[in-house]
């Protein structure tokens, strides 16, 4: 199973989110399961907007760095600009997971290194794949030991289909 993080802070962010999954399944990526989109609050740099979160479920026949160039030219078109770090963005598209593979390059760590202490990832993923094991420990499990206040900062809006006429 491969599964990706959406981030959207700018702009119209559920059209954004959808847009992206347009684009993913567009680029020959097949989505097979997605969560409940979560709005957000900013973690990291907090002095911006709240930011609008979802896990999607991926098959696709493209290695972790082609896949990572497919993420990447997709934020590229939707318009991502990297105004500075942990900043603001229109998209933002992160691998999490690639069937149990275990990558460390100069361009990407799969699975993602800090994914288990943020609850913008853990809480739509524990929605499609609580059982998936992270870093030792299920997503539930993981998600049940973040601290109550960092839990109550994300909140399930609906279904991206009802989200966007
Ligand atoms: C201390 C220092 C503690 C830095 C945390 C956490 C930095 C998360 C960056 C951190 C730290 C990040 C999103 C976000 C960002 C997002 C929400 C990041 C990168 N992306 N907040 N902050 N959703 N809610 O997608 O994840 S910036
Ligand atoms: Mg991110
Ligand atoms: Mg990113």
């Amino acid at each position: 199973m491969i599964y990706i993080a959406l981030g959207a802070n700018i702009g119209e962010r559920a059209t954004q989110l959808s847009a992206a999954i347009d684009e993913m399944e567009r680029t020959g990526l097949t989505v097979t399961k997605q969560s409940s989109v979560y709005e957000t609050a900013p973690v990291g740099y907090t002095e911006q907007p709240s930011f609008y979160n979802m896990v999607v479920e991926v098959e696709t026949r493209q290695s972790p760095d082609e896949l990572l160039d497919i993420l990447q030219q997709i934020e590229h078109r939707l318009g991502r600009e990297r105004l500075f770090k942990n900043g603001p963005r229109t998209i933002d598209l992160d691998i999490l997971f690639y069937n149990e593979e275990d990558i460390q390059s100069e361009y990407l760590t799969v699975p993602h290194p800090r994914m288990q202490e943020r609850a913008f990832v853990l809480a739509p993923l524990a929605e499609i794949a609580p059982q998936l094991i992270v870093h030792g420990r299920t997503v539930e499990s993981w998600l049940e030991r973040l601290p109550m206040t960092d839990r109550q900062d994300v909140i399930r809006l609906q279904l991206l289909s009802n989200l966007v006429k």
